[in-house]
């Protein structure tokens, strides 16, 4: 066993010159080296040529589709989902005598990088009131106490139940057919944190929450906007399928504040050229866009596409598909002519050159398509960004048909299976209808708590029980300290965890840590091995198979434990077969397939190679809306705005993390070594501020309440960023984000387009005063 490091690194900050690619042969070095320090060859070697193969693991990556069946190649997955599964397949362990040697307030001082670097929970554990040390507790106890609390409260609606897109559709099925059993829809997720504004925008509009497009889709369209997302890092493999769109002679055109390096050049590391070679150029146009200025870049676009129709009648327009397929376009076009260019350009911070070139390759394009990712959903604005990105596609008629649509890429790889499982506070009547025909029970009605209104109402204490499984909702949530101080207002919070996180050192006043199977391991149970099966960005559900060993004889599947758990508590208030389901996971999919339209004969329909594509209405030209049609909407112009003297900040990733969790303290692709503690701003920018390179800086949120929010102590980058615009690492900047601070409508925390000023370190107030985080 590879001995966990004990110390926290010491490093320091070095900046080299951002990289002008992504991939390649270093990325696929560091990928082993990586492997080689969390692992052995033989373990590495094995997972990872499963990875993403027909009966293999499905990487816990990134939701990206896989080729078809026989398109793959021997190596189907890329430097950093290499790194996402040695980071699950490690053989560092965490032992019994770790929570002795480590008190709760010590580990909850340790960093993120650190908590994760111990390796695999192998047991359960119990914090009791009182105490400051987790210690081993049997499963039976463990099961008990949890659902001991759930029985005790005075409602279901005082217990949470958090998921994360790790989760398999057979446990998030579960988990939701649990928790509306038990009598609640608080079923918050990450989705509320990350896609939650496309859902809104893209239900009301088209009528599924969904994005409309397949790989071939992408391999085949004209024109394909990236908009809000740094795949080189965060989807690698979408950059092959950009790659294969190129070569069939597709434009691509990068929207984003920061020049990121997949967006510009890539060396495809699956071959030879990709391996010697420069590469192939990526986007053919960078719009350098300012931080929140999407909606009015597609206002833009749409009041030129009108103009072009009003010069050229009848060419621009699909006015078939406008007449047959939507409403409301004529409201729309009078609106979208009264957006002023002055606004436009000053919310986009690009010339007007610029967006009518890229006007012309819209006109110049039969099939178009926009992905788009986290620079759009976590604006205050997103619901109507994504909005004004769907009229964008109506006027063209690029909806519902071959090499065009909407795109919203997903993060993690289940985390659209778990809505279609029935995870969300809000499922409609349609699926409790299908879940009280099956089960036999009357599912709550009234929607659920999401994430933030969650923290809100553990605050208040109305919510006295936290059951998060996957995921670290602590880091993953806005406002650090706040969401902090709610946890530990709870009476109990629980985690189903594969490795330690910041989450379990911020405990109610008994906490429980359940320690399971990861996607990579074996799952065996009464009725013989198991596998799993998820859904990816593309609407494809297929199996993923484990081959490892378990990390430890005392793991239970999710599966496992949310069927004791279920047993317990209800008691038999429901006629659930838990234990039947526990034995046979077949069986489970049986009952999802009477429940979840498109998945009949799920067992035998996802065993084939390819698994199954879930229909989208839209592509079937039915669009589910309130009207029955796809609906253009009338979008009021908006951008954020940062006062004299005030940056525009970004929360993002770096290439070396996976959400709340650094693997390293770099950057590679940025340029960015030993230090996460950086804040990237325009050179002209920091002049213009008295700051100077490599200068100490406190980060300052600006907000319309009392509360100081500080992130202390981050060096100042000088970065090609966007003007009036600055980019640090989520989650040591959550601290910044309030928990008021949502997008409208969809009430997404905005992780993107915070104001803050930047304090030298040292001149601010005392921090002992301050919700400051570290
Ligand atoms: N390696 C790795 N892969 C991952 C993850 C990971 O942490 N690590 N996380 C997974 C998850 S859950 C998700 S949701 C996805 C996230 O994937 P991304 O959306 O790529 O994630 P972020 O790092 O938040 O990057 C946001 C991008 O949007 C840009 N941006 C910021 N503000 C704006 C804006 O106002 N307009 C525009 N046009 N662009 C803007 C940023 O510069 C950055 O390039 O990745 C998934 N894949
Ligand atoms: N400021 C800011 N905040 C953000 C974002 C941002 O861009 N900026 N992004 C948001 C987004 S898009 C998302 S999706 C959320 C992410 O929020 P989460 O999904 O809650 O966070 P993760 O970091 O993915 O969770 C990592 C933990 O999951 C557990 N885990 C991993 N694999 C498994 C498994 O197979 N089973 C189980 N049971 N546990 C497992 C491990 O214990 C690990 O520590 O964060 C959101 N928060
Ligand atoms: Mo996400």
């Amino acid at each position: 066993m590879k001995k966990p490091p004990s110390e926290e690194p010491d490093e320091r900050l070095t900046v080299t010159p951002p990289k002008k690619w992504a991939v390649g042969v270093p990325a696929v070095t560091h990928a082993l080296e990586y492997s080689l320090e969390e692992t052995s060859v033989p373990r590495a070697g094995v997972t990872l040529l499963t990875v993403n193969q027909v009966d293999g693991i499905d990487c816990p990556g990134c939701a990206w589709a896989d080729p078809s069946p026989g398109h793959r190649h021997r190596n189907e997955y890329c430097e950093n989902g290499a790194k996402h599964i040695n980071d699950e397949a490690t053989s560092r362990r965490i032992t019994a005598d770790f929570f002795r040697r480590h008190p709760v307030s010590e580990l909850g001082r340790r960093s993120d990088l650190w908590l994760n670097q111990q390796g695999r929970l192998t047991e359960p554990v119990v914090k009791r009131p009182h105490s400051d040390h987790y210690e081993p507790i049997s499963w039976h106890d463990a099961l008990q106490l949890l659902s001991g609390e759930l029985q005790s409260l005075d409602s279901p609606d005082e217990a949470v139940f958090y998921t994360s897109g790790r989760v398999s559709n057979e446990a998030a099925f579960l988990l939701q057919l649990f928790a509306r059993a038990f009598g609640t829809n608080n079923l918050p997720d990450c989705s509320n944190m990350c896609h939650e504004s496309s859902g809104f925008a893209l239900h009301e509009t088209l009528g599924t929450g969904k994005g409309t497009v397949s790989l071939q889709d992408i391999h085949h369209a004209d024109l394909i906007f990236v908009v809000g997302q740094n795949p080189g890092s965060n989807h690698p493999r979408q950059l092959s399928a950009l790659e294969q769109a190129k070569l069939n002679g597709a434009r691509i055109i990068a929207v984003n504040p920061l020049p990121e390096a997949g967006l510009l050049r890539f060396r495809n590391p699956q071959k030879v050229r990709g391996v010697v070679g420069n590469g192939v150029r990526i986007a053919d146009r960078f719009l350098q866009i300012r931080i929140g200025g999407d909606l009015a870049l597609f206002q833009g676009l749409n009041r030129l596409l009108l103009e072009a129709e009003d010069a050229r009648p009848g060419t621009v327009l699909d006015h078939d598909f406008i007449r047959s397929g939507t409403s409301g376009f004529e409201a729309f076009s009078q609106h979208a002519r009264t957006i002023a260019w002055e606004d436009i350009l000053s919310a986009t911070g690009l010339s007007r050159g610029e967006i009518e070139a890229v006007g012309d390759e819209v006109l110049r394009s039969r099939r178009i398509i926009v992905c788009w990712a986290m620079g759009v959903t976590q604006q205050k604005h997103a619901v109507p960004t994504v909005r004004e990105i769907v009229n964008f596609l109506l006027m063209r008629g690029n909806i519902g048909r071959a090499g065009a649509g909407a795109c919203p890429v997903r993060g993690h790889s289940n985390v659209q299976g778990d809505r279609t499982m029935g995870i969300w506070e809000r499922m409609p009547d349609s699926f409790l209808d299908a879940l009280q025909r099956e089960f036999g029970f009357e599912p709550p009605r009234a929607h659920g708590l999401d994430s933030v209104s969650s923290i809100r109402a553990m605050l208040e204490s109305r919510i006295k029980v936290f059951l998060g499984v996957a995921g670290n909702f602590v880091r993953a949530a806005p406002d650090s300290a706040v969401t902090e101080e709610a946890m530990r207002q709870c009476r109990l919070t629980a985690h189903v965890s594969t490795k330690l996180n910041r989450s379990h050192t911020v405990c109610g006043r008994t906490a429980l840590i359940l320690p399971t199977l990861g996607r990579t391991e074996v799952d065996i149970q009464c009725g013989g091995e198991q596998f799993v099966t998820v859904e990816n960005s593309m609407s494809e559900v297929h199996t993923s198979r484990g081959r490892l060993k378990p990390a430890s004889k005392l793991l239970l599947s999710e599966v496992a434990i949310l069927c004791r758990l279920a047993r317990r508590t209800l008691a038999g208030k429901a006629d659930i077969p838990w234990e039947r389901f526990e034995a046979d996971y077949g069986t489970i999919r049986e009952r999802i397939s009477h429940v979840v339209p498109g998945l009949h004969d799920f067992s035998r329909r996802v065993a084939r190679p390819g698994g199954i594509r879930l229909p989208n209405p839209v592509n079937e030209g039915v669009f589910a809306t309130s009207v029955g049609k796809a609906l253009f909407t009338c979008n009021a112009w908006e951008m954020p705005h940062a006062p004299e003297g005030h940056l525009l900040l970004q929360t993002l990733r770096s290439h070396d993390q996976w959400n709340t969790i650094p693997y390293t303290n770099d950057d590679r692709y940025r340029g960015i070594r030993g230090s996460r503690r950086v804040v990237l701003v325009d050179p002209t920018d920091l002049a213009e501020l008295g700051l100077a390179e490599g200068q100490h800086v406190d980060l300052v949120s600006v907000w319309d309440d009392d509360a100081e929010r500080r992130a202390e102590d981050f060096e100042v980058v000088p970065y090609p960023t966007a003007r009036g615009c600055a980019a640090a690492y989520y989650p040591e900047t959550n601290v910044l984000v309030p928990l008021d601070s949502v997008a409208d409508i969809s009430n997404q925390p905005t992780s993107k387009g915070i104001v803050v000023r930047l304090e030298p370190s040292g001149t601010g107030p005392d921090p002992t005063m301050s919700n400051s985080g570290r």
